[in-house]
């Protein structure tokens, strides 16, 4: 049986955290690696062990798997988790981990390479008979070879990259005059983003809503599915709000996706959390779209409403052991807010800063997921989300009033966060009606500006510390001139609709 007594968590963040978390409610013990820029990040202090493995940028430390596996061995790690994004949808990785004699906490490395072809991925799901959208084999970059296809398809029809996902190299095209600018394009961009120039033609669904469902293998062919996930509320394919179950989900349809979901699984013999993506369209059909082999930033609105841990899950099943559950019963509602570093008045760049105050909010069925601290200095070397914020409730609504006091009570000084912009999101109408899509962004909160005295609640707290510090300074005996105004000593900020 393979052995999980010692984890490395081959990442950082909120997602670290959250795996250290649950190893420690089973007695496993935790290694942390880090990057010179997470020297004291809140994953380093709460594992077990903590081993750095080189420089700021990913390339050299989260993405350096000889460093990542001689970390292994000198803390005597026997399992490894991979966490989402850098090296979790790596095959060679997974491949890797396991020849050194180390379990691997997720898929097996050919469930991941068989889903990682985009176009080897739908055909075998055709072959299973899971939907999938209309489209061509792999082509030549000739825009002729694709106009004949384009018009036996019909227009609109999309231009992937056989080795993308998430959207990357992606080009829509509406008539045949735009075809030759599209393939020689998508064609560049694959080349560059994937080392892989491969491109192929779909029909492009408008606005369709994401919803994705939740697999789970195990060791023993057991395949369950543990409902859907809706993932409309994007932009630039960065999800921003998710939700279980999804609004536009009944009893029949999800029979249908979630039976689908688990065909599609079966089809790679997969072991593991895994998540099957498909595009739901205004008539109800849904088509597959791609599989991520790996644990979503969103489970934990899964984890609400069926009530499992689902980093527990996969340590059961990395052991070899059967999973805890028969079939999931999932209860209620839950709404999850990913708060970035970002500034959604200034077209979302990233922002950076160290964090001065961070209060997070608490109550009955909100849970917040960090792997940040006041004193967190937030770069441009990672990804730009901070936290997330989750809510449960016995209706929609009741998840959706607990989710907006807990945008309220999240206060986070130092660094510009989206979270106004969260707040009117969940606010908004439509939202409140269960009318979202992926264009509901773009539709909705065209060009946002923070609402006039939106940060009034805030004030108080930034007077409050403001002051401190610089009475602090001038207890500390620092010379009057030296002493910080207290707006100085705040970092980044912005109150109300100035900035
Ligand atoms: C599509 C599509 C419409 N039709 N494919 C974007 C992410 C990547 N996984 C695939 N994506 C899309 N593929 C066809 N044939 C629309 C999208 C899409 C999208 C999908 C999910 C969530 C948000 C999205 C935003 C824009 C476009």
């Amino acid at each position: 049986m393979p052995s999980v007594r010692n984890v490395l968590i081959a990442n950082r963040g909120e997602i670290a955290v959250r795996i250290i978390r649950t190893c420690r409610a089973m007695g496993v013990g935790t290694v942390a690696v880090y990057s010179d820029a997470d020297r004291d990040a809140p994953h380093v202090q709460l594992a077990d062990r903590a081993v750095a493995i080189g420089p700021a940028a990913a390339r050299a430390s989260y993405l350096d798997v000889s460093a990542l596996l001689a970390a292994a061995r000198t803390s005597g790690a026997d399992a490894i988790h991979p966490g989402y994004g850098f090296l979790s949808e790596n095959a060679a990785f997974a491949r890797a981990v396991t020849e050194v004699g180390l379990t691997f906490i997720g898929p097996p490395a050919d469930a991941i390479a068989a889903m990682g072809d985009k176009v080897a991925a739908r055909a075998r799901m055709e072959r299973v008979g899971v939907p999938v959208v209309p489209a061509t084999d792999v082509l030549p970059p000739d825009p002729d070879a694709f106009a004949s296809h384009a018009s036996a398809i019909g227009y609109p029809v999309v231009i992937k990259a056989a080795a993308g996902g998430g959207g990357k190299g992606m080009r829509i095209v509406r008539a045949a005059a735009e075809l030759p600018d599209a393939v020689r394009g998508a064609a560049r961009e694959a080349t560059a983003a994937f080392a892989d120039g491969r491109i192929y033609l779909e029909r492009y669904l408008e606005r369709p809503r994401h919803v994705e469902v939740q697999v789970f293998g195990d060791a023993h062919g057991r395949i369950v599915h543990l409902g859907e996930r809706e993932c409309s509320i994007q932009r630039r394919h960065q999800k921003i709000v998710e939700e279980t179950p999804s609004p536009a989900v009944g009893p029949e349809l999800r029979a249908a996706m979630t039976d689908a979901a688990v065909r599609a699984a079966r089809a790679v013999d997969y072991v593991g959390a895994g998540t099957i993506e498909f595009l739901l369209d205004e008539a109800g059909r849904f088509y597959f779209l791609e599989m991520n082999t790996r644990l979503q930033v969103e489970h934990p609105v899964t984890e609400w409403t069926t009530g499992l841990d689902l980093v527990r899950e996969q340590i059961l099943v990395a052991r070899g052991e059967p999973l805890s559950f028969d079939a999931a019963t999932p209860r209620g509602h839950a709404l999850e807010c990913r708060l970035y570093s970002e500034d959604p008045a200034h077209d979302f760049v990233p922002a950076t800063g160290t964090i001065s105050v961070l209060v997070e909010p608490a109550g009955p069925y909100v849970r917040f997921d960090g792997g940040i601290a006041a004193g967190t200095v937030v770069g441009i070397d990672y990804d730009p989300m901070l936290a997330k914020i989750s809510t449960w409730g016995a209706t929609r609504e009741e998840a959706r009033q607990r989710m907006l006091v807990a945008l309220r009570e999240t206060i986070l000084l130092g660094v510009v966060t989206n979270r106004d912009y969260l707040r009117d999101v969940v606010a908004h109408p439509a939202f409140a009606a269960g009318a979202t899509h992926t264009q509901f962004l773009a539709e909705h909160l065209p060009s946002w500006r923070p609402r006039p005295g939106a940060r009034r609640d805030v004030a108080a707290v930034v007077a409050a510390l403001a002051l401190a510090s610089t009475a602090q300074a001038h207890r500390e005996g620092v010379p009057a001139d030296a002493v910080p105004t207290p707006f100085e000593t705040l970092g980044d900020w912005r109150a109300g609709a100035s900035r």
